[in-house]
């Protein structure tokens, strides 16, 4: 007799079948999602065998276009994300953070995709060998109609024209959490069949927490004004809560997912080692703004709505405050001064 009680839950592609991707217009972009969750699925099993197989944090030897170090499993991430992608069919190219230029996929199928990835293959890696949670984030746009072969400048679009955006956290479970514009949707592995099944619908962050997330050991690099306002947070008034918990994982998908969840406001602000800051905008800031902003949330590079910055190139970095609106409204009230340059 089939037990019915064995797995209530919908998969991630039955949920988003049935309820926010429907209809033919969004089939290429539900296999898309599909060829996401199994590079997901692949890196997954990478961490979690890792240590068994030699460390994966291992340093290269070879540094990216940004100079950073590359650690093996950012290469293994890389390498299974724009296979998959490149196997689906379902995108004509991709921006990753690995690769100096764009990826163009030559395939029949692919040539004639309507999307284009941008992806952080895998954010945070350098904590992979202390078991620190690390993540994907990815963004998908439309490639412009415009366009016969694709060029870097297709993918310098807005944050606000992102049609998807989600990432995938490999923590003490593997979670990919995903809006395509109605809501936010979280989906968790199950290990025994290798599947995503629904685990949180239509999340919202709370408007307003005791918790902030900064690189403390950049304090005096900060502009004076976010100087303040963390002095702020340090200071104690029983009315507002504080002194707000200060958590800092250091790793963007962790200290983001944790503020989605409890809330709380994450900074990576400018300072004088990192006048631009440190993140990527279009394959970390803008998906992560678009997921908070969906389930509530607010996100600003200290003056304007990250959603709404005009690129100028593919791998330019931003200022980020992002996460619980009262919060985002709080310390842009601090950087408005004219103490924030
Ligand atoms: P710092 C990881 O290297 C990363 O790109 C993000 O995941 C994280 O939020 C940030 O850098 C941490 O940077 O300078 O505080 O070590």
């Amino acid at each position: 007799m089939y037990d019915s009680k064995v797995n209530e839950k919908l998969t991630a592609y039955q949920y988003l079948l049935k309820d926010k991707l429907s209809g033919d217009k969004n089939r290429e972009l539900i296999a898309l999602l599909k060829d996401l969750k199994l590079a997901g699925r692949q890196v997954s099993k990478e961490l979690n065998t890792g240590a068994l197989a030699g460390s994966l944090g291992d340093y290269t030897g070879s540094k990216n276009s940004h100079g950073e170090k590359v650690k093996k499993l950012d290469l293994i991430a890389n390498n299974l994300f724009i296979k998959s992608l490149e196997n689906g069919g379902n995108c004509a190219g991709v921006v990753s953070e690995e690769n100096e230029k764009i990826v163009i996929f030559n395939n029949e199928n692919s040539k004639n995709s309507k999307y284009i990835v941008l992806i952080d293959p895998l954010d945070g890696s350098s904590n992979i060998d202390v078991n620190v949670p690390v993540g994907t984030i990815f963004s998908i746009l439309k490639k412009p109609k415009s366009s016969k072969k694709l060029t870097s400048k297709d993918f310098l679009q807005e944050g606000k024209k992102q049609v998807a955006a989600g990432y995938i956290i490999y923590g003490s479970s593997t979670i990919y959490v995903l809006t395509v514009g109605k809501g936010v949707d979280a989906f968790t592995l199950d290990p025994y069949v290798n599947e995503f099944y629904v685990s949180q619908t239509n999340i919202q962050i709370p408007e307003n927490a005791r918790m902030y997330s900064v690189n403390q050991g950049n304090f005096f690099e900060f502009p004076l004004a976010l100087q303040e306002y963390i002095r702020w947070c340090e200071q104690k008034d029983v009315k507002t809560g504080r002194p707000y918990s200060l958590r800092y994982v250091g790793s963007m998908v962790a200290d983001l997912h944790r503020s989605l969840f409890k809330g709380g406001l994450f900074i990576y602000s400018q300072a004088k080692n990192a006048p631009e800051g440190k993140l990527r905008l279009m394959y970390e800031c803008n998906p992560m703004a678009f997921i908070v902003e969906q389930a509530g949330g607010l996100a600003s590079d200290g003056k304007k709505n990250i959603l709404s910055i005009k690129p100028k190139s593919i791998h330019q970095k931003s200022p980020i405050f992002i996460g619980s609106s009262t919060m985002v409204k709080m310390v842009s009230k601090y950087l408005k001064s004219k103490l924030f340059s």
